[in-house]
């Protein structure tokens, strides 16, 4: 019998080793994580060691200097995702894993409210989160969001100029001058066509409307999207806070509903059965259509304006491991790792660097250019005001 002394001196060696050798390059940190394991070293221990051999070799360097925000550096087990439905490559997170030692456990929400309303309900134990643009500003105001420390995340210098400190969460030039979230995918809201299923021109939200498309639309479930569409067809902003024209954009919901089939969040899904005019998001399109074929659909930004929005990772207060969301919020705004994410998601990465690694050229057509940025409008965070759009969606659905 070996003295345990020994055992553990041998075994100390031989973590050095390994240590110095992933630190290198000599060995993959996928191979440090096999070997490692087979030393017998727990997945926590050996998630620690690659977080500290890659603070050394590509600088998350210690947290410290973000704004002054740091976070104890042990790296977890496994970290909690709650996302949208099928907006997550399963390759990066399980290259994630393998590289950090750390499981991503994904659940999932269909709306921004839902996300919330879940939040204000006391959830917790979620590390990353993924609120769209207004969300993000609503969060950081009722302060359901925990700061970020910048320090850990150097890949940000990759993403999107406009998207690095928008008017949502201005970071440095904010009241705190914090960061709250970094970006993720950013795109429009228009119109999915099944051209098999619907062979009409679709140039404007008129069709969406039309009784002649009874039993062939399908509105997106969301209490901001859905009144935006009808506020735009109306001709008025999406962010409108003028009571009559909210009236008039839920009076034409109301009267819009028995052509609807369903209020549904997963257009893909929808487009993919053959829905022939679907309320979606742009990459729900190039989704569909990597299941279905790319020429049986086509996507319309309609002609009276739409929806541009950008969706952001942040943390929410409760979060279990602020340490091992900050490596997984780094590791998406990796070049590669954010390719893998548009490829599989069908989005427009907010990782600038990660744009012309794009594989689907269709996907790359829908990029928002300057002049369809001027038609689309971000939803706001219209404050108290905001009330009245939970009210007037709550009267559609119950309609
Ligand atoms: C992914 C949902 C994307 C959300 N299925 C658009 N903001």
């Amino acid at each position: 019998m070996q003295d345990p002394k020994t055992k553990r001196a041998i075994h100390e060696s031989d973590v050095t080793g390994l240590v110095t050798e992933v630190t290198r390059g000599t060995i993959t940190r996928r191979q440090f994580v096999v070997r490692a394991a087979a030393l017998g070293l727990s997945t926590g221990a050996i998630g620690s060691l690659l977080a500290a051999c890659g603070k050394k070799k590509s600088s998350p360097t210690s947290s410290g200097t973000g704004a002054g925000v740091t976070y104890p550096s042990e790296a977890p087990g496994k970290l909690s995702l709650y996302n949208w439905a099928d907006y997550m490559s399963p390759k990066a997170k399980k290259d994630f894993q393998n590289e950090y030692g750390i499981e991503v456990v994904e659940t999932y929400y269909d709306s921004n409210e839902e996300l919330l309303a879940k939040l204000k309900a006391g959830a917790t134990g979620y590390d990353v989160i993924v609120p769209s643009d207004y969300m993000v500003s609503i969060m950081i105001k009722t302060g359901l969001l925990m700061p970020l420390d910048m320090a850990l995340l150097p890949n940000f210098k990759n993403c999107e100029p406009f998207l690095q400190n928008p008017e949502f969460d201005p970071g440095v030039n904010g009241p705190d001058g914090k960061k709250y979230s970094v970006p993720y995918m950013f795109g429009t809201t228009g119109i999915g066509i099944r051209v098999d299923k619907y062979t009409g021109e679709v140039t404007g939200w008129e069709p969406m409307f039309d009784p002649a498309n009874k039993g062939k639309i399908v509105m997106l479930n969301d209490e901001r999207e859905t009144p935006g569409a009808a506020l735009k067809s109306l001709g008025y902003s999406l962010n409108s806070t003028e009571d009559s024209q909210l009236k008039e954009a839920q009076d034409k919901l109301v009267a819009q509903k028995p052509l609807v089939v369903k209020y549904d969040s997963n257009p893909n899904r929808v487009l993919a059965a053959g829905n022939p005019l679907t309320h979606c998001w742009d990459g729900d399109v190039i989704m569909a259509g990597n299941n279905v074929g790319m020429d049986l659909l086509k996507y319309v930004l309609p002609s009276q304006g739409y929806v541009i929005w950008a969706d952001g990772m942040a943390m929410p207060v409760g979060a279990k491991t602020p340490y091992g969301a900050h490596l997984f919020m780094n590791y998406l705004m990796d070049t590669n790792v954010a390719a893998e994410c548009a490829n599989y998601t069908g989005y427009q990465t907010g990782v600038a660097t990660a744009a012309p690694l794009v594989k689907s050229e269709a996907q790359k057509a829908l990029r928002p250019t300057t002049e369809q940025m001027k038609k689309a409008e971000f939803i706001k965070d219209l404050g108290e005001y905001g009330r009245k759009y939970t009210e007037l969606w709550t009267q559609v659905k119950s309609a």
